[in-house]
């Protein structure tokens, strides 16, 4: 593969509502968007990164940081034949996941945009559609995200996850099955808000029949997880625990989890999420797509990753229009049919860039050469 020159554009996108989980509250996306050139084509990748270390250590200042300064130079100095020595070559580089999968995605666009097939199919993926769910944030009340949660159902997403806080969780968990009933599939998420020590409350949502909880002890643990796990019926799923496929076999081995939330970002670029993927899928462990509020971009990434085989529960890869006045890609991302994302038949990740949009949002823009 030919790579000529990397463009990194730094954009402001404000979201349609403030979102609100443990780690925080979020009012807009500032992020890089990633576009690498070669052979007459362009592939694009965005860092998922927070502006605040809140939810994992990278930060877009950070990421912005390790792009200038070693990863775009390491891709320059060696041949590349395809997005899997991308990913190798980055090895050597400890962490700042999101900074090496902001490029790396990028180069897989391009590889992808240059053979002419889908990003889904390079990646191995063999879905036409996907069912997708929503995360919903922590409001003042239970009514009110029981309210936020009515219009969703309505829209028909298939999956439907609430962010749960101490003080803000088993009486939510009530009120939405009171609410919806039993058959709504439903799912807790805690981004790291609780200790062992209140296995206790955590137990008592074994009543409920969630689909899972997910993340709901230390960022870095997986050892009290497992503990957890023994004491639980409710299936723990891990999300910020795990940031590469040896996580992924530690936490299996362990028993620290039953299922795997995949972000993109969070494992280092969509090579290292395709194995985890295929580990989990030996293990009979089910895997699904998390989200970080991406735009058009990492949502078409994320749309890829997802028409693999084990990605067999809905992600919170929801719609453009969930988040966004106006995405940064044409068309939008929206429902096929209601609950379902339809995998793009068109090269590399078969969204374009609104160009209009991007310059309207950009705060920062450099372009480096080989
Ligand atoms: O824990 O999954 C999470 C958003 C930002 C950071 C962490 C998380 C989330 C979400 C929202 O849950 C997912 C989305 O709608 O993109
Ligand atoms: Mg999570």
């Amino acid at each position: 593969m030919k790579i000529e020159k990397i463009e990194l554009k730094r954009l402001h996108l404000p979201l349609k509502e403030a979102f609100e989980a443990s780690i925080g509250q979020q009012t807009k996306r500032d992020f890089l968007l990633v576009g690498v050139h070669g052979e007459g084509e362009t592939g694009y990748g965005e860092s998922v990164a927070m502006p605040t270390p809140f939810y994992n250590e990278e930060t877009t200042d950070t990421v912005q940081y390790m792009l200038e300064k070693f990863l775009i130079p390491m891709l320059f100095s060696q041949p590349i034949e395809s997005p899997q020595d991308v990913s190798r070559l980055f090895s050597k580089v400890r962490r700042n996941q999101m900074a090496k999968a902001a490029l790396e995605g990028a180069v897989w666009d391009l590889y992808a945009r240059q053979k002419g097939i889908p990003l889904a199919r390079a990646l191995g993926g063999t879905r036409t559609e996907i069912a997708v769910g929503v995360s919903v944030g922590i409001e003042k009340t239970v009514e009110e995200v029981v309210r936020k949660v009515e219009g969703f159902v309505e829209e028909g997403y298939r999956k439907i996850k609430v962010k749960i806080k101490p003080g803000f969780d088993i009486a939510l968990i009530e009120g939405l099955r009171k609410r919806f009933g039993d058959s709504l599939p439903l799912m807790a998420d805690a981004n790291s808000a609780y200790t062992l020590e209140q296995a206790d409350l955590l137990k008592e949502l074994d009543q409920y029949s969630l689909i899972m909880i997910e993340q709901p002890l230390a960022h870095d643990d997986i050892v009290d997880h497992a503990r957890l796990q023994q004491q639980m019926r409710t299936p723990i799923c891990l999300d910020e625990s795990i940031h590469s496929v040896e996580d992924a076999r530690h936490a299996i081995e362990l028993g620290s989890c039953k299922i795997i939330n995949i972000k993109v970002g969070r494992v280092g670029g969509l090579a290292e999420a395709r194995k985890i993927h295929d580990l989990c899928q030996a293990h009979d462990v089910p895997v699904w797509c998390g989200g970080m509020f991406e735009s058009g971009v990492g949502r078409a990434h994320n749309i890829a990753i997802t028409s693999l085989p084990n990605f067999t529960i809905p992600g919170d890869t929801a719609t453009s229009s969930r988040y966004w006045e106006r995405d940064i890609v044409t068309p939008a991302v929206e429902f096929s049919k209601p609950g379902t994302l339809a995998v793009p038949e068109g090269p590399g990740i078969g969204y374009a860039i609104d160009w209009d949009v991007v310059s309207s949002l950009q705060v920062l823009e450099k372009s480096y050469s080989k």
